[in-house]
């Protein structure tokens, strides 16, 4: 008779004589394994995302009344099996298939990894060498600058290929050779370094053998040397993805780190999380508070030796430190008043941090002129969510795609800058979901996609407004849904009218058929979801881009359901956090308008004092401010505008004009070479703190590691600064400042600091201390009056800048995988570094042969407003008449050429767009 657990049906059988029960779907080892019944094995994971494969025979146990034995990592029980996993002939059999094993291992003396999975097993079983012949060993491969390849202990498990094929989705390893000569390969059996191989690591970390171990754990002989004497769980300090990791720790030095299973990443990471962590042990980390030598000038564009700072600064102490740096900002406060001073926070550091560091600037410096990267990035995605749905943070986690049908990505390119994210859109791909990537270059996951779009740079909302046309015309949207729960479609209708197309075509280059076949696909779809990153939001025009994908979901009710909804993928790791803790000078924490009188009385009986009753500066208004002399004083910590600001000429111009300029930062960085005072403050992992990923997960981030020399934790240094303006804050730990932060954030009811602490993810909003947060939020209508989302019309604009006769190609900016934004951390990492160490521009084949130079060759990129000089890249996604450059390095920095012109509503920067001259460099030049 079948049983429930839980009122789910479950088989019941005997194991090893007891009566146990199994769920639906298990195996006979997971059965075993929650009874407490161990069971070794290899080829099998129990991690998520890998399927058994039951090709190792380590965990054969025997059924009665079959012949042979069973692999139990496959086998589902019958109801009434018996199961014996550890009588005289499972535990037989299981130990010869290891002793044929450990005869083709290196000797244990020598073992790659004597702590591996499979050494463990060995251990268990007491089998310590082999008795069979060894079959010939393949060489070493340490082709690789992250990880060590030793196939001589390789068990042909294939868990490396699950790894590398159905969990990463990166196909690159594959099983080749037959029998006795089966191997794993990368690509066409090339040295792993030479491969397509992305270094995410999956592989090392499923690996039960040490053949994949990470190379900082091996000699040079690839015996394993390295063994951690403390592990940490914390989260990953690069993108939004939050990836949850483990720190393995040796003599307070991080010496590898593995994928944790959190809500976001279950274990998966990429290169950077996983081999990018050594910028914290970089010798030019700061370890002295600093004071500009008097008489010392700040001349734009100067660099100072990092290692040398001394040219430019001298030691001081930190009360001397911290003294002159609140001094400063007394003098001008007194002298300017509060307009006169500014502040940059950071979305690399904790909700804590971020919170702390608003309420300085509002009550200290007594302005709302704070703000942070956000500015450059999602600003008019959140000016465009927070009119048409009244909030800015994502209707569904990106993990929702596993129940999407129709996936479009828009302007964004998760290989490279959400690689954990776009691990699961592969995934979603493979299984049948459609896969919409729109994006004028071509980016890797178009070999997943049901359609690539390449549409023309800058004419978003072109193509987009001809999709809504043949929604409307077609009358495809969800009638029901846009009645109940949305304003303004009579007149929206209307406007997309004109958007036939056949008339958007010429504009964007999509065919008016694919442009038809796509819209109806979207709209008819079962659940369709919505990504997008800078590419949408990065023009004059970003808020109009942002606003039709909402319209898109909107009319036709592809959101508030599992598998849909509207997720701009957030990029740094606490910009959603930092956002929400208020570093933007028109809100509150939560989005409260600064220029709301009942909300400004609450913050100001909550905080104790009078409050600015006007919106702040943005970031590029702050660089103008400081031209006109209206802002004399900045406090900037963990932010590097030296180098992410649009039109460095204007921003350096404007950080050396600065009165008074104090930056807190772990690097010496391009922006500190205009402080007045540097603050040598804490990497991620050393301090603990809350961050919220783009999922709206609010996570732990916990001290792995002391702070190297005199440095302090980014919260202690704002805190004594605010002490020193007169503010009498008493917190001594981020644990105070959750609550009072908390307090002031419905989005954070019922997670508290302890919950978190304990449960390491918690997703907002959550209805309940004891309830799980929502995935997917709006399912009842949007937080706006009457609960209706807002159809927002949007016009054709073209970019601020457009090609002419001396500028005929388009500039286009972005990232790579290994490189984060501005350098300062990935350009600090070896592996990272090594991986990508010079600045490039990458051209298409057609701009080569124009500029009849071979790829790699210098060329000189200029626009109005300045020249870099880089090596090309020969780059089949980037379209002819289209360069693209990272802005991660100094020496051929991206902003100098890049356009400051604003979008109107979110005041973001066009930096997707400008016009440019692209020229061979001759080579005698490029010699000298
Ligand atoms: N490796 C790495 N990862 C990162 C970062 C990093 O620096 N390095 N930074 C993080 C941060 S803060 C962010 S914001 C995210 C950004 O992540 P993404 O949004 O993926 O970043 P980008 O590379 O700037 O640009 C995305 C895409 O926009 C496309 N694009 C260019 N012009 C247009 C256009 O006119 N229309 C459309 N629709 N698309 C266009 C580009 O071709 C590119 O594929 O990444 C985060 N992750
Ligand atoms: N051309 C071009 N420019 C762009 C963009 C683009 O696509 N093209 N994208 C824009 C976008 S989306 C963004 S988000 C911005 C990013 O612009 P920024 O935020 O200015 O860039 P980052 O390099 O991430 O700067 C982070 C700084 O924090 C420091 N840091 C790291 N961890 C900590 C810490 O724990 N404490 C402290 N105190 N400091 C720390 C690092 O050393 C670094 O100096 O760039 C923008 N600029
Ligand atoms: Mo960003």
């Amino acid at each position: 008779m079948k049983k429930h657990i839980h009122g789910e049906k479950c088989v019941t059988f005997t194991l090893d004589g007891r009566e146990v029960h199994a769920h639906d779907g298990e195996t006979i080892w997971q059965v075993a394994q929650r009874e407490g019944v161990e069971i070794p094995h290899l080829c099998y994971s129990p991690e998520p995302g890998y399927r058994a494969d039951g090709n190792c025979r380590a965990c054969m146990v025997e059924i009665e009344g079959e012949r042979v034995l069973a692999a139990s990592c496959i086998r589902k029980p019958a109801e009434g099996m018996k199961v014996n996993a550890s009588n005289h002939r499972a535990e037989t059999a299981r130990k010869m298939v290891f002793d044929l094993l450990v005869s083709d291992q290196p000797a244990r003396e020598t073992s790659h990894d004597p702590i591996s999975k499979f050494w463990s097993w060995a251990d268990k079983m007491g089998i310590e060498t082999g008795r069979f012949p060894e079959r010939e060993k393949p060489g070493a491969d340490r082709s690789h600058p992250a990880m060590a390849v030793n196939l001589d202990a390789c068990i042909q498990c294939n868990l490396c290929v699950r790894a590398c094929r159905e969990v990463q989705v990166n196909d690159v390893i594959g099983m080749a050779g037959r029998g006795h000569n089966e191997k794993i390969v990368f690509d066409f059996d090339d040295p792993m370094g030479n491969s397509t191989c992305v270094a995410c690591g999956e592989c090392v970390q499923a690996c039960p053998t040490g053949a994949l171990m990470p190379s900082s754990l091996v000699n040079a002989e690839n015996v394993r040397t390295e063994y951690p004497d403390k592990k940490v769980d914390s989260v990953c300090p690069y993108c939004g993805v939050g990836c949850q990791l483990t720190y393995n720790i040796k003599d307070d030095k991080l010496l590898y780190v593995d994928g944790k299973n959190g809500p976001a990443n279950e274990n998966r990471l990429c290169v950077k999380g996983r081999f990018g962590f050594d910028y914290v042990h970089n010798p030019q980390r700061i370890t002295k508070p600093m004071i500009r030598k008097e008489g010392v000038p700040k001349i734009p564009h100067e660099f100072i030796d990092p290692m040398n700072p001394w040219t430019h600064f001298r030691e001081a102490t930190w009360d001397e430190a911290l003294d002159k740096a609140a001094q400063g900002f007394l003098k001008i406060r007194e002298q300017n008043g509060p307009k006169g001073l500014a502040g940059f926070g950071s979305a690399k550091c904790s909700n804590e941090e971020a919170y702390l560091f608003q309420k300085l600037v509002r009550t200290g410096f007594g302005t709302n002129n704070v703000d942070h990267c956000t500015r450059l990035c999602h600003a008019s995605s959140v000016a465009a969510l927070l009119e048409g749905v009244g909030s800015a943070a994502v209707s569904a986690t990106f993990n929702e795609v596993k129940n999407s049908d129709v996936i479009i990505v828009i302007g964004s390119n998760p290989t490279e800058n959400h690689p954990v994210a776009a691990t699961f859109f592969k995934q979603a791909a493979k299984r049948g979901a459609k896969l919409i990537i729109m994006d004028p270059r071509g980016t890797a996951m178009k070999r997943h996609a049901w359609k690539l779009m390449q549409f023309k740079n800058g004419t978003d909302v072109a193509m987009l407004n001809a999709m809504l046309n043949v929604i409307v015309e077609e009358n495809l949207y969800d009638k029901q849904y846009v009645q109940t729960y949305t304003e303004g479609f009579p007149a929206f209708a209307e406007h997309v009218k004109q958007f036939t197309p056949e008339e958007m075509e010429p504009i964007c280059g999509i065919d008016a058929d694919t442009l038809r076949e796509v819209a109806r696909t979207f709209a008819r779809a079962e659940n369709a979801i919505i990504f997008w990153g800078m590419g949408v939001s990065q023009h004059t025009h970003g808020t109009d881009n942002a606003r039709c994908l909402i319209a898109l979901s909107l009319i036709t009710g592809q959101i508030g359901r599992p598998g849909t909804g509207l997720h701009p993928l957030r990029g740094q790791n606490n910009v959603q956090g930092a956002s929400d803790a208020g570093l933007i000078p028109m809100f509150f924490p939560d989005y409260k308008s600064v220029e709301d009188p009942a909300t400004r009385g609450a913050y100001e009986a909550k905080w104790g004092i009078q409050l600015d009753p006007k919106r702040g500066l943005t970031v590029v208004e702050i660089m103008d401010a400081i031209h006109a002399d209206t802002i004399k004083g900045m406090y900037i910590m963990g932010e590097n505008p030296a180098m992410s600001d649009p039109d460095l000429n204007h921003a350096r111009e404007a950080l050396a004009h600065l009165e008074h300029l104090v930056v807190q930062d772990i690097f010496l960085t391009e922006t500190a070479v205009y402080a007045d005072v540097v603050l040598p403050s804490s990497a991620w992992p050393e301090k603990d703190g809350t961050v919220t990923n783009t999922n709206r997960q609010v996570q732990m981030g916990r001290k792995a590691l002391p702070l190297p020399g005199d440095a302090k934790e980014d919260w202690w240094i704002t805190i004594e600064l605010a002490k020193r303006m007169g503010l009498n804050w008493t917190y001594a730990h981020p644990r105070d400042v959750y609550p009072e932060m908390a307090s002031m954030m419905p989005a954070l009811d019922n997670i508290s600091w302890e919950r978190v602490e304990r449960e390491n993810a918690v997703t907002y909003p959550s209805d309940a201390p004891d309830k799980p947060g929502r995935d997917v939020v709006f399912d009842k209508g949007f937080p706006r009056p009457g609960g209706f989302g807002k159809l927002v019309a949007a016009k054709l604009t073209p970019p601020d800048e457009t090609p002419d006769h001396d500028f005929p190609f388009i500039l286009t900016t972005g990232r790579q995988l290994e490189h984060w934004h501005t350098g300062s951390m990935t350009r600090r990492a070896t592996v990272l570094d090594a991986i990508e160490p010079t600045a490039i521009a990458a051209v298409s084949r057609g701009t080569i042969a124009k500029l009849g130079i071979r790829p790699g060759d210098m060329i000189r990129v200029s626009t109005r407003r300045g020249t870099v000089d880089l090596q090309s890249r020969q780059d089949d996604a980037v379209p002819d008449g289209v360069v693209f450059i990272p802005f991660a390095y100094v020496e051929a920095a991206a902003n100098l050429l890049t356009n400051p012109a604003l979008d109107p509503f979110g005041k973001i920067p066009e930096f997707k767009y400008c016009a440019a001259k692209v020229e061979a460099i001759p080579m005698r030049e490029a010699a000298e």
